[in-house]
């Protein structure tokens, strides 16, 4: 171990296990988003990107490029249709020569001309029926591609008062989504996405995380709720959705991204990188005291529609990765304390240390056990592997 790595272990409080913290590192893994390396846009206009990714195959390639630079994104989460191919073993066959695996399946319930009124929660049984075979057919997808989570995301919701009915829509929503939960394997899972508002205005079906983990009760144990940093109102506490799921065992998975008003996609830690640590401190300690691994699927969502796309994620990989090192040496005992004494200010400045810590030595360390480079985003830029994409994508 290098002297940097030697002077942060001495540096720790007693009882905080550097070691351990390493361990933890080394088994991280997050998704990465196949629709993040397309063009994306806003509805005002997509500015297209040279080297932006057409095709899954593209996409994978773009993904290999991040899991080469940071050795813990192996998983790819797709979206169908956009990575509708008719022969998937081609899909996982080439996945597999990037040391890559097909991650979660998200289905598409809202680009259809006949979802203009919603999918699940429509009021003509005919487009319920045509948005239960699609998820469906998301399901068929997984069984082939060893997919575990099928990521659900409705903009089912109304723009006018009085448009439809709340409580036929919950009732709709229901009955569809328990159809396509019979249809999950044993070891698949149904993860709830809510969202506070978009594209819908008046109101979303799945609006909040109490909406998202009702549904997934009612469902059973492989219904969970996925928690999108960019899909609450603004000031919610999403740590504390956090800690609620992980003791209801409802904590699914997380949509990782930023947002500075709304759902922005930003690059994650990009806005409020405190809130970040914060989600990843409920993580590490909720892991502790339930003495289990909380099972949670660690994928990113975000668009990056000014960025240059894989180095944008690069860096929402590093954010995260970053801000789980720092959660991992939070000084837990002394915050128990502190907490159980009512020293507020000491309790507050346990977290602050840890956020405040400079913990590039651990992450060097683990990069170096992972014969990956130690300053990730750096390599990228240094790798031409952009001009090398805009040259042959054009
Ligand atoms: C949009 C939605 C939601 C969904 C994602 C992928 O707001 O976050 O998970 O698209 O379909 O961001
Ligand atoms: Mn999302
Ligand atoms: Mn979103």
């Amino acid at each position: 171990m290098d002297q940097a790595y030697k002077r942060l272990e001495k540096s720790l409080p007693k009882g905080v296990d550097l070691a351990q913290a390493r361990e933890k590192l080394l088994e991280q893994e997050i998704e990465t988003p196949s629709w993040g390396y397309a063009d994306s846009g806003t509805r005002f206009q997509v500015f297209h990107q040279p080297g932006a990714a057409r095709t899954v195959f593209e996409k994978l390639d773009d993904a290999a490029k991040v899991h080469e630079m940071t050795g813990i994104t192996p998983g790819v989460a797709l979206h169908i249709p956009w990575d509708k191919v008719d022969d998937y073993q081609k899909v996982m066959d080439y996945a597999e020569e990037l040391n890559l695996t097909i991650g979660a399946i998200n289905p598409n319930l809202f680009q259809e001309p006949e979802y203009k009124l919603g999918s699940l929660c429509h009021p003509d049984r005919a487009v319920r029926k045509k948005a239960v075979d699609h998820v469906l057919e998301c399901i068929e997808i997984m069984n082939i591609t060893g997919s575990k989570a099928l990521s659900l995301w409705l903009a089912d919701g109304t723009n006018y008062p009085g448009q439809d009915d709340f409580r036929a829509r919950k009732k709709r929503l229901e009955e569809t989504l328990a159809e396509v939960y019979k249809a999950l394997g044993d070891d698949q899972r149904m993860l709830i996405e809510y969202k506070f508002f978009e594209p819908a205005f008046y109101h979303t079906d799945i609006a909040d995380w109490g909406m998202a983990t009702l549904l997934a009760m009612k469902l059973g144990p492989k219904a969970q709720t996925l928690v999108d940093l960019g899909h609450h109102p603004l000031g919610a506490n999403i740590e504390q959705i956090v800690a609620y799921l992980i003791d209801e065992g409802k904590l699914g998975g997380f949509h990782f991204n930023s947002k500075k008003y709304a759902d922005d996609d930003l690059t994650t830690g990009s806005v409020n990188p405190y809130e970040l640590f914060l989600i990843y401190n409920e993580l590490v300690a909720g892991a502790e005291d339930l003495q289990e691994d909380l099972n949670v699927a660690y994928m990113i969502d975000q668009s990056h529609n000014v960025k240059p796309k894989v180095a944008a994620m690069i860096q929402s990989v590093e954010e995260i990765q970053t801000a789980y090192a720092k959660a991992l040496l939070v000084d837990r005992a002394s915050l128990r304390k502190a907490q159980r004494e009512g020293d507020i200010i000491g309790a507050e400045r346990v977290l602050k240390e840890a956020y405040d810590r400079d913990v590039t030595a651990l992450l060097v360390s683990v990069r170096e056990e992972m014969g990956v480079p130690v300053n990730p985003l750096e390599a990228y830029r240094q790798s031409g592997y952009q001009s090398k994409i805009a040259r042959e994508r054009g």
